[in-house]
């Protein structure tokens, strides 16, 4: 099995809400998730970060926070992912609508987790309470976690 190719994902969290994106095409359509995609060669992960976040809702981040990082690997596909996972406190810019991300706030109560990525009932309150964590999740198809494996680290 080769290396885990890069990827990256931003989740803006204020004290009460946090921007979620519903994917309109591609992988992980029609579920809320953060913002993010492939790391290009010659740009550092967390640049990476920044440009997805601005290319898919048009905001800017100039501080983001390391979270956390999860591999993912789907059965019977080579290649896993290496998602490397940021928080953003504060960002310039009003949310837009993409050709790829509809965003939407969403109160730190009512987050949509059955419309979400499985793992991420594991992972979010994590992030939430500022605890940085590394994982692993093993997915049949899009909808099943056949293994995992998730624990606090001190540093992301
Ligand atoms: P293209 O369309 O090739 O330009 P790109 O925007 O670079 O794609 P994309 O959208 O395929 O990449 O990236 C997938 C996004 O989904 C990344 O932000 C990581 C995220 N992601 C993948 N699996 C996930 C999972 N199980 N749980 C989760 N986020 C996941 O919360």
């Amino acid at each position: 099995m080769g290396a885990p190719r890069l990827y990256t994902l931003v989740l803006v969290v204020q004290p009460e809400r946090v921007l979620l994106g519903m994917k309109k095409r591609g992988f992980g359509a029609g579920r809320w998730n953060g913002f993010g995609g492939k790391v290009e060669e010659g740009e550092t992960i967390e640049d990476g970060a920044k440009r997805e976040l601005q290319e898919e809702c048009g905001v800017t981040a100039d501080t983001l926070h390391k979270a956390g990082r999860i591999v993912f690997e789907f059965e019977g596909q080579p290649e896993r992912m290496d998602v490397h996972i940021f928080r953003a406190d504060s960002v310039q810019g009003t949310p837009a609508e993409s050709d790829e991300m509809r965003p939407q706030w969403f109160p730190l109560d009512r987050i949509p987790f059955a419309d979400m990525w499985p793992d991420d009932s594991y992972w979010f309150p994590l992030l939430l309470q500022k605890r940085r964590f590394h994982g692993y999740f093993k997915f049949q198809g899009q909808d099943t976690i056949l293994d995992y494996q998730l624990r606090e680290v001190a540093d992301a």
